[in-house]
């Protein structure tokens, strides 16, 4: 009794997995398992073997593995002809997909879209440009002196084939590359990744993610830089955002300024986040320096232009309160899924 179950389980697996080779497959089949000399009939025969208590119930089975067959049958014969349909009709195409897990945005990509956007509204365009830089685009023509220790074997990667190359160490160099093209005027922003040698700590990394501007056209001011950047803080942290400019030095611009903003965290009351002062540093910026203008064959005495740049992962760890820089880039699934809905 047991072994002829067994048995009509294996035949049962041999129907489903049966195969619509050629247009000759319905007939195939019913003759291996339908005819007078068929699997089916063989297995009712075995009827006769079956000690009478238990044939009830082995009718019943016997009935309906013989529907089974025959169902298997009908949807092969309503396939043959269509060489489109390869398996029996017992598919239900209609049924939705298993659903794929889905992945979220890296923290760092959902800041720089959103910083794009922001200014793509007011008409900056997205430039980008090679990670491995020479001198020139990289530091001289940004009136970076021989002697900055930016240029020192200690702070910058250098590739070992030439000493005129590296690693960039901020995206300036794609706007002097955008300068050189002599387009004017000129309203972009670079966002990218940039290194620099540093011992990595909660605090610095040997790379991260940078986003500079850049806007050059007749009579441009520091008033316009401003309010420039006023505009995007208020987009990226609320309308409530107070914003303060502290004179600075860069090699690049000149006047030149570092811009903080009120702490997000307790409002400009003092807290840790801005070490009680009520003021978070965000970028550095200020007016293209001349000699860099003419160093990108640009008239000095026509156009003026301001300049800033920004760390993502700053903008990023403020927005989010993230406390430690590594984070970034550990690929730990249970950071990265903290932003699933975040876009
Ligand atoms: C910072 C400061 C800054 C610039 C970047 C720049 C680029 C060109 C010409 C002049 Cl091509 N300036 N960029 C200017 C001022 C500051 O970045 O703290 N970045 C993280």
């Amino acid at each position: 009794m047991n072994e002829l179950l067994q048995q009509i389980e294996a035949y049962k697996k041999e129907i489903t997995d049966y195969k619509q080779d050629d247009a000759h497959a319905a007939e195939t089949f019913r003759i291996k398992y339908l005819g007078t000399k068929g699997l089916v009939k063989a297995v009712m025969a075995e009827m006769k073997n079956v000690p009478n208590e238990n044939k009830r119930a082995l009718g019943q089975i016997l009935n309906d593995f013989k529907i089974f067959t025959e169902n298997k049958y009908e949807a092969l014969k309503s396939n043959t002809g269509s060489p489109l349909q390869t398996t029996g009709n017992d598919m239900d195409l209609t049924l939705p997909g298993d659903t794929l897990p889905l992945g979220s945005r890296h923290p760092i990509s959902i800041v720089k879209n959103k910083i794009i956007s922001i200014f793509s509204r007011l008409g900056f365009a997205v430039a980008e440009g090679p990670e491995i830089e020479d001198d020139w685009h990289n530091f001289s023509a940004l009136n970076l002196p021989e002697n900055h220790p930016a240029r020192d074997m200690q702070d910058t990667f250098y590739v070992s084939q030439n000493p005129d190359w590296m690693l960039r160490t901020h995206t300036s160099s794609v706007q002097v590359r955008e300068m050189e093209k002599g387009n004017l005027p000129i309203r972009i922003i670079c966002p990218g990744r940039v290194y620099r040698n540093e011992t990595i700590s909660a605090r610095a990394h040997c790379f991260f993610h940078q986003v500079e501007g850049l806007y050059i056209a007749e009579n441009v001011s520091f008033a316009d830089l401003k309010q420039t950047l006023y505009f995007f803080v208020q987009e990226m942290f609320g309308q409530d955002v107070k914003v303060r400019f502290r004179p600075s030095y860069f090699p690049f611009t000149e006047p030149s300024a570092e811009m903080d903003i009120s702490c997000l965290i307790c409002g400009g009351e003092g807290c840790n986040i801005c070490k009680h002062t009520g003021w978070v540093e965000i970028l550095g910026c200020g007016m293209v320096y001349p000699n860099v203008l003419e160093n990108c064959k640009i008239d000095s005495n026509k156009y003026s232009g301001f300049a800033f740049g920004m760390g993502i992962e700053r903008i990023t760890m403020l927005k989010y309160q993230i406390k430690d820089l590594r984070l970034f880039s550990e690929n730990d699934a249970r950071f990265l899924k903290q932003f699933t809905s975040a876009v």
